[in-house]
């Protein structure tokens, strides 16, 4: 099916209890912002009877999505430094991984029922209350990094997490991969807005990944000049890691294709996306995580990388009139959202110093 390892965990609350704890405290510091989903499904995450009756035990699976280019990670931070570029997170530029995973994981049960018989069983991949990260680490798939993500020596951390609840007793491996992270808080400093505020604790509000895709309203100022160019997701702590010098990228020929890049989304020219209007948006990212997002939360983000691209002294004159003008046509336009508004008004405030915003 293309998946990259394979674990078994049992899914009992009791063997989930430390990490329900650890999600009641996250929940309770109001590290997950606006994410309602994360509390109100807190109960079926932390007990997986509540979610699928009869549940006994999990087929856990990774698969792997580091970029196909060997030398991604330079690549990465070079792209990061040039204000002419849009980066969006690598995991969104091929196919949606929702529908990939959850296809797979269906074809895997049909192909298990046909050797051991008919059990009953439901496939998952990120958006349902589901305790990932724990089960993975309970089946042997890994450690958990400092970033919080679930992190192998032979795998690193770039690849997706799906899951298969069975009503099946699985044998779950005695003891979990012991951590491999030592002294090591690369991920820690690297993190642009210091969402990890400590080893294993990310406050969501803080975290780039979180305010370019989950989050529906204005970005606080304090944190849009660290964001950057990233348009769409975060990579940073993920490229940090010393362990995903050892990511693989897909090899799988028909994940190769589903996972490469569409619409020049790894090579984003910001000026290009502003051509985008919504028909545009909805045809080129058809099929992509991205989509999920919304036009309107897109164009927030495209405001706010252009004003960090304006504060740039590198910036070429022509593009910075290009994109000047792009953002002015939004101040001006009538019809114009409030939000998106105030969010232009202080991108073009960067490009003439901060002081002309009020
Ligand atoms: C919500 C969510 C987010 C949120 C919050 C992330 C987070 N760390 O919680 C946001 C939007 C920020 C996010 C970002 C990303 N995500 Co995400 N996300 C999820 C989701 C849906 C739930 C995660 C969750 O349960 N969070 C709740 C908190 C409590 O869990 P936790 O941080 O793991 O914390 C545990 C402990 O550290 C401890 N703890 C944490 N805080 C505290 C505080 C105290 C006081 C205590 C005592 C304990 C404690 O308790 C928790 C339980 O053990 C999962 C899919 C799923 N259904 O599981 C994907 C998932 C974790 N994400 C994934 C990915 C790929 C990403 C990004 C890399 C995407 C990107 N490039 O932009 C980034 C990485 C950011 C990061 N460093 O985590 C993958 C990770 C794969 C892997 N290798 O592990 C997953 C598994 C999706 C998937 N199916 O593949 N994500
Ligand atoms: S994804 Fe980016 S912002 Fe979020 S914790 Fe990692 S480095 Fe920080
Ligand atoms: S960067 Fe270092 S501390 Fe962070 S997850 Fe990787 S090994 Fe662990």
């Amino acid at each position: 099916m293309g998946f990259s390892s394979v674990g078994f965990a049992r899914l009992e609350a009791q063997a989930l209890a430390a990490d329900a704890q650890g999600l009641q405290a996250w929940l309770a510091q109001q590290f997950h912002g606006d994410m309602d989903f994360m509390q109100r499904h807190a109960a079926q995450r932390a007990d997986p009877a509540l979610l699928f009756e009869g549940a006994r035990s999990a087929i856990m699976v990774t698969l792997d999505y580091r970029p196909a280019d060997p030398d991604w990670q330079a690549h990465f931070w070079q792209g990061l430094q040039d204000p002419a570029r849009a980066t969006i997170s690598s995991y969104a530029w091929g196919r949606d991984y929702h529908k990939i995973l959850r296809n797979r994981l269906q074809r895997l049960a049909l192909a298990l029922e046909q050797r051991i018989g008919a059990f009953r069983h439901r496939a998952f991949c990120d958006s349902a209350p589901v305790m990932e990260v724990a089960l993975a680490q309970r089946a042997g798939l890994g450690w958990r990094g400092k970033h919080t993500l679930l992190l192998d020596r032979q795998q690193g951390s770039m690849f997706f997490l799906g899951s298969l609840y069975t009503d099946l007793d699985l044998p779950e491996p005695g003891q979990a991969p012991s951590s491999h992270c030592g002294t090591c808080t690369q991920c820690i400093d690297i993190c642009p807005t210091q969402a990890i505020v400590a080893p294993y604790r990310l406050d969501a509000r803080r975290c780039i990944s979180y305010l370019t895709i989950e989050h529906r309203g204005p970005i606080d100022e304090s944190l849009r000049a660290a964001i950057g160019n990233r348009l769409y997701g975060c990579d940073d702590c993920q490229a940090a890691c010393p362990w995903n010098k050892f990511a693989r990228a897909p090899v799988a020929p028909s994940l190769v294709g589903e996972l490469a890049p569409r619409a020049g989304l790894d090579q984003a020219v910001l000026l290009d996306l502003w051509s985008w209007d919504e028909a545009q948006f909805l045809a080129r990212t058809e099929g992509s995580p991205i989509r999920r997002i919304g036009y309107w939360r897109w164009r927030r983000n495209l405001i706010v990388v252009t004003g960090n691209a304006l504060r740039s002294p590198s910036l070429p004159q022509a593009l910075r009139s290009a994109l000047s003008a792009a953002v002015q046509a939004i101040v001006d336009a009538a019809d114009s959202d409030e939000i998106l508004r105030e969010h232009a008004c202080w991108a073009l405030a960067q490009g003439q110093g901060c002081d002309a915003y009020p």
